[in-house]
């Protein structure tokens, strides 16, 4: 069946060979995360952003991701960060039976190496929020947003809104193409990589 939903084409096919892109990510549920960046790190590649022009930070859980884009876009220094190429070789998902891993805390982070500095041209942040049984979701889903926005607007640095916030471990598994029925759905991590190299490219023309 066809939809109207999704990304619709752009007129201009942007070139990111000249961009710096920066992904910070919570580690909450992350086998829907992992899919997600690489479905954004994918198409950053095909717009032609280098690897290693691509960074990546990770942090405890969605609700940190504000602060950490603020202040990844000052150029702040993170320890835990890596590049898209070291990141490529370590990520695993898109497993036979996919579960969403890690809901019970924060896993801890896999790799310390020290990240190269900005400016960036653009942020994606990447959460994962999935409803519990308690209010927990309403806030940060409420919060992050919110903050996130309010990111993008003081700095002018665009911060690509890469939060799933969904109902069920379903919803979370099909919008990061990980669906456990024969429709995978669709990796949304894919779209906000393409968001990132047009909002970069088109805020490049406006300054
Ligand atoms: C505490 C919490 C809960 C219950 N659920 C999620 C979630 O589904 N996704 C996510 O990214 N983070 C979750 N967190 C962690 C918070 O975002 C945050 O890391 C902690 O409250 C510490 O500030």
């Amino acid at each position: 069946m066809s939809t109207i939903k999704g990304l619709g084409a752009p007129e201009t096919l942007y070139d990111g060979s000249n961009l710096r892109v920066a992904i910070v990510h919570a580690r909450w549920n992350r086998t829907v995360i992992d899919a997600l960046i690489a479905g954004a790190i994918a198409k950053l590649k095909e717009r032609g952003v280098k690897e290693s022009n691509i960074v990546v930070q990770s942090v405890p859980g969605s609700y940190e991701l504000p602060l950490a884009c603020s202040k990844v876009i000052s150029g702040s220094h993170f320890q835990a960060g890596s590049t898209a190429a070291d990141l490529l070789g370590g990520l695993s998902f898109g497993t036979d039976s996919p579960k969403v891993a890690s809901r019970s805390g924060t896993p801890a982070p896999t790799k310390t190496v020290s990240m190269p500095n900005g400016p960036f041209d653009a942020v994606i942040a990447i959460g994962v929020l999935i409803k519990g049984a308690t209010m927990h979701f309403e806030y940060i889903c409420e919060t992050v947003s919110h903050a996130l926005m309010k990111v993008q607007l003081d700095t002018g640095v665009p911060v690509i809104f890469g939060v799933l916030t969904a109902l069920t471990d379903d919803q979370a598994l099909e919008r990061a193409g990980l669906g456990r029925g024969e429709d995978k759905g669709h990796n949304h991590g894919e779209d906000w990589g393409l968001a990132a190299v047009e909002m970069a490219s088109q805020i490049r023309r406006w300054n």
